[in-house]
């Protein structure tokens, strides 16, 4: 079975002055990059996500800190901690995610296929598990 967790390896480029890592779209990262948001601020015990997409491609890079990501495609669940700029994680299309667990100080960036769209959201598990395909819709007679 597919691994869920697909990991983006980030190389630093260091010298004495400090760190830099670089994004680029279609070279490291798999996709043109049409959105970038942070998630910062985060409260103490506070989850996030619980929702899937339709059509979106991400990938999230926590900056500073760390959480936990929750990936599920409806049959598996898996998890990652975040912790390395260096470390990315994919999310694809129809993979529900959370996100655990925020140190006060995590700074998440997620690099987006797509502009953002509510209409995009899933946000009922079940409904989630039907799109997916893994349970079959009870049809009416
Ligand atoms: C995801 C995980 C990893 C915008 O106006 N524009 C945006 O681009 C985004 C992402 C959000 N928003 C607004 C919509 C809500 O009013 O910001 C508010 C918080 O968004 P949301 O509840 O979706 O945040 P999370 O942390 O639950 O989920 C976010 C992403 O939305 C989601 O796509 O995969 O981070």
């Amino acid at each position: 079975m597919k691994k869920l967790i697909e990991l983006i390896d980030l190389p630093v480029f260091g010298d004495e002055r400090g760190s830099l890592i670089a994004l680029e779209s279609h070279k490291n990262i798999p996709f043109e990059i049409k959105r970038t948001y942070c998630i910062f601020d985060t409260k103490e015990g506070v989850s996030r996500g619980f929702h899937a997409h339709k059509n979106l491609n991400q990938i999230a890079v926590c900056l500073i800190g760390k959480c936990r990501m929750v990936l599920d495609d409806g049959m598996q669940r898996e998890e990652v901690w975040l912790d390395a700029p260096t470390k990315g994680v994919h999310i694809g299309k129809l993979i529900w995610r959370e996100m655990h667990d925020f140190t006060e100080d995590c700074v998440l960036m997620v690099l987006a296929d797509q502009h953002y769209d509510p209409e995009d959201y899933i946000k009922d598990y079940t409904e989630f598990l039907e799109c997916a395909n893994h349970v079959p819709t009870i049809e009416n007679n």
